[in-house]
């Protein structure tokens, strides 16, 4: 057994969204650097779509995705190893705005079935359940996984969040 075979190896879900500049390459090149990581795999990426920004700044329509991941990183690691793709593909975010434009964003969902609230480091990710533009790509490739806290799947959380947006809720 190799070093890198007898490695803990878990599945993680991130988001992807982009609305400045390329944004499909944006997307692409993000997802390309995370299957050139060594510690990380990518095993599923959902189709890429176009969204109505969220939020409250005026900014233009997104690109979002979702991907499953295998990684031997902690959560922390993972974390950073996202955030070092974002500073690498051009995202500043001292002159972003909170919830303003960005070229780039690479958001962690979840961990395996972990739970952790530390500062900068939230899983799940305590927005997910309600943000239709992270669940629609999410459900196309992990719809039967389950929320951790919530205790209901992906799909569910999904069918919830389209049909209370379409009623204006
Ligand atoms: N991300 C935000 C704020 N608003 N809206 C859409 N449609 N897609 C996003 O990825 C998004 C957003 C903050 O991360
Ligand atoms: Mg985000
Ligand atoms: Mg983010």
């Amino acid at each position: 057994v190799t070093s890198q075979e007898s490695r803990e190896h878990v599945t993680a879900y991130i988001a992807l969204g982009s609305n400045l500049g390329d944004r499909h390459a944006m997307i692409q090149r993000a997802l390309d650097a995370l299957r050139s990581h060594a510690e990380i795999a990518v095993i599923k990426v959902s189709d890429i779509i176009e969204t109505e920004p969220v939020g409250p700044p005026e900014q233009s329509r997104y690109l979002n995705a979702a991907a499953e991941l295998r990684t031997s990183l902690s959560p922390r690691g993972l974390l950073e190893a996202c955030l070092k793709i974002e500073r690498d593909l051009g995202r500043d975010r001292t002159l972003a705005a909170r919830w303003g434009p960005r070229v780039i964003d690479i958001d962690l969902l979840l961990y395996s079935d972990l739970q952790m609230d530390e500062s900068g480091l939230k899983i799940p990710h305590p927005a997910m359940h309600e943000r239709e533009f992270v669940l629609v790509p999410l459900a196309q490739i992990a719809p039967t996984v389950l929320h951790p806290v919530m205790g209901v799947t992906i799909e569910s959380l999904r069918c919830r969040q389209v049909s209370t947006s379409a009623a204006g809720i």
